[in-house]
């Protein structure tokens, strides 16, 4: 799959799904932000069975073929059993220089982070990515805590040297001034999976962010 060092040029809008929100379904949802240019993509479900995880995971690789990497959230299990391209994981999951060894040295694994702090350990500790948490308040993660704001994204982007990708709260109102504070890629769930047409609101937020990524 994608070489790890070209991560940060290729990815604008990052897919994470959500069935709970998704109106035409997860599947759907994955070929849509394909066909809008997306080429990055979480699966993440909380309360499915394994299972059934596995199968979804294996379906959503198969739609992200070779034009979007395609990670896990939370379930190295899962991103092994589907050979994903990487996981992402939580600062309450699994401990990812144990994630490093299980899933070796050409895997994505991104780490949720809050502040700087966490996000130089997150590097250290060998990170190919941070996703910095919550940008703003959101509903869609009951325990997201406060937005922190896009102007405290550029301390993080200038303390370490993998991608930033911005979470929570994000959407098309606000999806620039998170680009102009630093970040190289952003999430928005509920703004992209609650609307009418997933693929067309992707291609608006990617839209913006690149012609934000070239004023910045
Ligand atoms: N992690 C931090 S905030 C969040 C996750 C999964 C939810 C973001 O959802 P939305 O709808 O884009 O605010
Ligand atoms: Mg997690």
């Amino acid at each position: 799959m994608v070489n790890k060092r070209t991560l940060m040029e290729l990815i604008d809008f990052y897919l994470v799904t959500d069935s709970g929100l998704s109106r035409k379904g997860t599947f759907s949802d994955v070929k849509e932000a394909v066909d809008a240019g997306c080429r990055i993509v979480q699966y993440r479900e909380k309360n499915k069975c394994t299972k059934k995880m596995v199968l979804e995971a294996s379906k959503i690789k198969e739609i992200c073929g070779n034009k979007a990497i395609f990670l896990v959230n939370d379930r190295v299990d899962v991103a092994l059993a589907v050979d994903a391209d990487g996981v992402h994981v939580g600062q309450e999951d699994m401990p990812i220089d144990i994630v490093r060894k299980l899933l070796g040295p050409d895997k994505i694994i991104g780490l949720t982070v809050h502040n700087t702090k966490q996000a130089l350990e997150a590097e250290i500790q060998g990170a190919d990515y941070v996703g910095l948490s919550p940008i703003f308040n959101t509903s869609t993660k009951r325990d997201a805590g406060d937005g922190i704001g896009p102007e405290s994204i550029r301390a993080v982007k200038e303390a370490i040297n993998v991608p930033v990708v911005a979470i929570g709260g994000i959407n098309l109102n606000n999806c620039e001034s998170v680009i102009m504070g630093g970040a190289d890629s952003l999430v928005a769930i509920s703004a992209v999976l609650c609307s009418d047409d997933v693929k067309k609101e992707i291609k608006k937020v990617r839209d913006i962010i690149n012609t934000a990524k070239k004023n910045r």
